[in-house]
């Protein structure tokens, strides 16, 4: 396996961001990722009203992992508050893959992994973009939602289930990332 960077990273590794609405569990992932590997960017939580957590982040946090072969990926997690949109959409331009992390119980899920995946569409290069179910959800749940981003004219965007603080669901998770963007990069 051999993925191709964009060249844009401090150590052109291949880029793999986190996104997703505030308390969703990208932080918590970075960190079952990549332990003390990485760099955070969490403040106190202002916003208390949005979500009680104590520690929201505010910049970008980047950690590295290795897939092992030699493959060592940077992964970064964006900040959820929309008022930091565009370090996310900033984050997206430098990315090969993304995983927009959802909670399916949320009515709000659908409409804001809707708005991610235009950001993503409205990008010169697109990163390759799967769903991850971060909460316990249903096999009816996962499919509903599936169809509906198909509805939306997004094509058939993979929806995968991973516990934020489960470190071997969300390897599991980046193999089959990674398979796509080597997909991907064989038929380019
Ligand atoms: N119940 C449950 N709690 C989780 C899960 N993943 C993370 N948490 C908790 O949810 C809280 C939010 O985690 P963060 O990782 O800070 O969330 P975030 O997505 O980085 O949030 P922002 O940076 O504010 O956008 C933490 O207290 C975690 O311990 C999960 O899968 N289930
Ligand atoms: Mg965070």
């Amino acid at each position: 396996m051999n993925l191709e960077s964009d060249g844009s990273g401090p150590h052109k590794l291949p880029r793999i961001a986190l996104c997703g609405p505030m308390g969703i569990g990208k932080t918590t992932a970075v960190r079952s990722l990549c332990g003390s590997l990485m760099s955070s960017s969490d403040v106190r939580n202002l916003d208390l009203a949005a979500h009680s957590k104590e520690l929201t982040t505010v910049g970008t946090e980047f950690g590295e992992i290795d897939l092992g072969g030699g493959e060592v990926v940077q992964i970064c997690g964006c900040p959820g508050q929309e008022r930091f949109s565009f370090v996310r959409q900033w984050v997206l331009s430098v990315s090969l893959g993304v995983f927009i992390m959802v909670d399916m119980n949320a009515p709000t899920s659908l409409g804001e992994t809707l708005h991610i995946l235009e950001e993503i569409r409205q990008l010169p290069t697109a990163p390759v973009a799967l769903v991850l179910s971060a909460r316990p959800a249903t096999t009816e749940q996962i499919e509903t939602f599936a169809q509906g981003v198909y509805s939306a004219g997004y094509g058939v965007v993979p929806v995968l289930e991973a516990d934020p603080r489960e470190r071997a669901q969300l390897l599991d998770a980046m193999g089959v990332l990674v398979s796509m963007l080597s997909l991907q990069s064989e038929n380019s």
